[in-house]
């Protein structure tokens, strides 16, 4: 089969206060992407000083783990081809002013670190990420009547 994929999504705290839950959500699912893990989680100082410590000595840092402790995040796992590359188009660039039109960041928001999603960058870390919010048992293979147009030969 194909390169099939998965990668791990956050929606942050911005975009469950804004009631736009079921707009990110809606944008993956139409694209034809499969969802197999969901849930809401709080997240705490630890797991977010290990998710983004890339940025730890950004002067922002502080504010941004503030920022993403706010209200619980709805983290998911999402698959299909290539999906990695796919969703991080799907939510655009990170400075939504910046951001190409259409893309989800561009659509529905104006600033960082209220830029509503996050999403795995790479294959390496999706690997991490999701282990860091899914135990085993959480995420769910299984099959879908629309996997003909999405993983097969699109026929
Ligand atoms: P991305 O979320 O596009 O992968 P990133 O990993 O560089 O971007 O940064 C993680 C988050 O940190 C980003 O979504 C929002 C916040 N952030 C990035 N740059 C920022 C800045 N200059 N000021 C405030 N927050 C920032
Ligand atoms: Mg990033």
């Amino acid at each position: 089969m194909a390169d099939v994929q998965r990668t791990l999504v956050l929606i942050k705290p911005d975009a469950v206060q804004r009631e736009l839950v079921g707009k990110v959500v809606e944008r993956f699912e139409r694209k034809g992407l499969k969802i197999v893990a969901m849930k809401l989680a709080h997240l705490d100082e630890v797991t977010l000083s290990e998710h983004y410590g890339h940025l730890k000595e950004k002067p922002f840092f502080g504010d941004l783990l503030k920022f993403m402790m706010q209200t619980p995040v709805v983290a998911m796992i999402w698959e299909g081809i290539g999906v990695i590359d796919e969703v991080r188009k799907i939510v655009g660039s990170t400075n939504p002013r910046e951001a190409d039109a259409g893309t989800i960041r561009a659509d529905m928001s104006m600033n960082v670190p209220s830029n509503m999603v996050h999403a795995s960058d790479s294959v390496e870390a999706a690997q991490v990420e999701i282990k860091r919010f899914f135990r085993d048992e959480e995420v769910f293979t299984y099959e879908k009547l629309t996997d003909r147009f999405h993983f097969g030969e699109g026929i």
